[in-house]
């Protein structure tokens, strides 16, 4: 398998996490975002979306967005509950990281971190949302260690991927005490820390 990425994506991350826990075997092939090599010729030719992460499976098919290629690496493993309802709240889990923690969480990361901008400048609403996002976890996280019962599930791989960088977009995961000790937590379970 080819994974294409950027180490600097948190959404790249999780395939290269779950591949690593896998034991899969894969040439990782570094793409810089900033220098606008997902928009090739070549790289839209395999991802017309032109993002990373995307990956050429063994049989030469390709695949692309990170919770689609995470679950289908996972097929059959420990990542995925094998109750049918727990299965499906480790989707509500990825289905919402995609659409309400992301394009906060990762965003305020991505424009404090790669573009320069100071916090205190980042939009009102994405800080809002932002900070929704991280008490939602937070208050998921009340009842489980992982956030699908006592065992990591790929939920945790997709959320932990920005939440545990949150920081550098200016969100302190001290007000947070439950994510903050469920990401230790997810980081041994994969290995990552
Ligand atoms: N929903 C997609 C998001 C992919 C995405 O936004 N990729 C970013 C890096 S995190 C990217 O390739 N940006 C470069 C570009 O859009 O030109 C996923 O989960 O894979």
């Amino acid at each position: 398998m080819k994974i294409y990425g950027d180490t600097k994506s948190g959404n790249c991350l999780k395939v290269k996490w779950t591949a690593d826990f896998l034991g899969r075997v894969y040439d990782w092939i570094e793409v810089d975002i900033l220098q606008g090599e997902s928009r090739t010729p070549d790289f839209l030719t395999m991802n017309p979306a032109g993002q990373v992460p995307a990956v050429i499976l063994d049989d030469g098919r390709p695949l692309a967005q990170s919770n689609a290629i995470i679950l289908h690496l996972a097929e059959g493993s420990a990542l995925i509950p094998d109750d049918a309802y727990d299965r499906a709240r480790m989707l509500e889990w990825m289905f919402w990281e995609q659409y309400s923690h992301e394009p906060y969480v990762a965003v305020a990361r991505f424009q404090v971190k790669y573009q320069g901008k100071p916090v205190e400048e980042l939009e009102a609403r994405l800080v809002e949302r932002a900070r929704a996002a991280l008490q939602r976890l937070e208050d998921g996280l009340a009842a489980s260690p992982f956030l699908v019962g006592d065992r990591v599930s790929l939920a945790d791989v997709a959320l932990v991927a920005y939440t545990r960088v949150s920081h550098e977009g200016g969100f302190s995961l001290d007000v947070y005490p439950a994510v903050k000790a469920w990401v230790g937590r997810v980081e041994r379970a994969l290995d990552i820390a």
